[in-house]
């Protein structure tokens, strides 16, 4: 169920404005357990996991997690947000940053039996939930009050 997705997709992870990550990641639905990998040299970018504030101010000098391999798994355990920037200098106000949103599994919301309901009204049913708890994760995401 879960899925892989390689950040920036052939590009990677890099400050050179090939890839608008904000733009990536605005088309993929993020689910509890995906997991994204980040490409990139090692020699010239890392990873770090920091807070809304640190995302905002590229600020990632107390970050919640550094990685530095050059081919990083993360692995996003929680619904909410979560940020990702480089920590070398310049990169992430270069646009080298992102915010995920892990929103619910569509089959997490739909517990009724589809025996006693339609299948329009079910995924009818599903979708507003999800978009529903989606845009209080984003409302959520935006205030920063993800991890
Ligand atoms: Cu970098």
């Amino acid at each position: 169920m879960a899925t892989v997705y390689q950040v920036g997709d052939f590009v990677g992870w890099t400050n050179m404005g090939q890839v608008n990550y904000q733009d990536w990641v605005a088309n993929k639905n993020f689910h509890g357990g995906d997991t994204p990998i980040f490409n990139y040299n090692n020699q010239f970018h890392n990873v770090k996991k920091v807070t809304h504030q640190g995302f905002e101010s590229c600020n990632a000098t107390s970050p919640l997690a550094t990685y530095t391999n050059g081919s990083d798994t993360v692995t996003l355990e929680k619904l909410g947000c979560f940020y990702f920037i480089c920590g070398y200098p310049g990169h992430c106000q270069a646009g080298q940053k992102i915010d995920i949103l892990v929103a619910p599994a569509t089959s997490n919301l739909s517990p009724t039996p589809s025996s006693q309901i339609s299948p329009i009204s079910a995924s009818t049913l599903s979708f507003s939930n999800l978009s529903w708890v989606s845009g209080v994760l984003l409302t959520i995401c935006l205030l920063g009050f993800g991890y």
